[in-house]
């Protein structure tokens, strides 16, 4: 692990967190996990707008996205079935960048392709908005821009390379945050369907607020 940077009150950066090997190796996970839970395409809610970024989930719990809302459950939205476990090596992520934190009960998995984008938003789906949300970013390099809480604050932007990480915590934890674009050909890690070309990006989150008899 190279050093971490503060980008903000309550954002580090952790440039190649990961190694090459060790993203080989997640990337080999993420295979098994999408082989037992596939992408599926979020819809905005109320509308039904498709994401252009497509999702899957590992963990307990999963996010999702539909007319009826937005929400975590504990099966996938299309095949019903429970989500697959977390990879051994995020769960280290977790105690690595986020140490003392409950442990994660979700890992969002979300895929871009090369023109996919995430608008500006916030993370507060979670009944726990204190421990902090730990990313980690594979394949192409995005544009990730940082807000303040209020969608008026000035904003910053931040290239997130294959084996970055980010930890988002205190005072950022509701941080408006979204990707602008992702750069095409920027890293050759991903090179076969369903994880062809583009980006990854696993966001691992404590859910539920942890009690003391857990
Ligand atoms: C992405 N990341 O990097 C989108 N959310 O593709 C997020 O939405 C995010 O990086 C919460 C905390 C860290 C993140
Ligand atoms: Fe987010």
């Amino acid at each position: 692990m190279t050093g971490a940077l503060a980008i903000r009150d309550g954002v580090t950066y952790h440039p190649g967190y990961l190694s090459a090997p060790e993203q080989g190796d997640l990337v080999i996970a993420l295979r098994a996990v999408l082989r037992e839970a596939p992408f599926f395409t979020p819809r905005m809610p109320r509308t039904g707008k498709p994401f252009s970024v497509r999702m899957s989930n590992c963990g307990e719990l999963g996010w999702v996205s539909d007319e009826r809302g937005y929400r975590y459950q504990p099966a996938h939205p299309e095949t019903g079935q429970p989500w697959p476990a977390m990879p051994k090596r995020l769960l280290q992520a977790w105690q690595e960048l986020a140490p003392a934190s409950p442990v994660p009960e979700a890992c969002l998995i979300n895929f871009y392709d090369t023109s996919a984008r995430m608008g500006l938003h916030q993370d507060r789906d979670e009944d726990d908005l204190v421990t902090p949300v730990v990313s980690l970013s594979l394949g192409d390099t995005a544009v990730f821009r940082i807000g303040g809480t209020s969608r008026r604050d000035p904003t910053t932007s931040l290239k997130l390379a294959s084996g970055d990480a980010l930890v988002f915590g205190g005072p950022a934890r509701l941080a408006f945050h979204g990707i602008d674009r992702v750069l095409a050909g920027s890293s050759t890690l991903l090179h076969e369907p369903p994880l062809a070309g583009g980006r990854i990006n696993l966001t691992l989150r404590r859910v539920t607020r942890a009690t003391v008899e857990n």
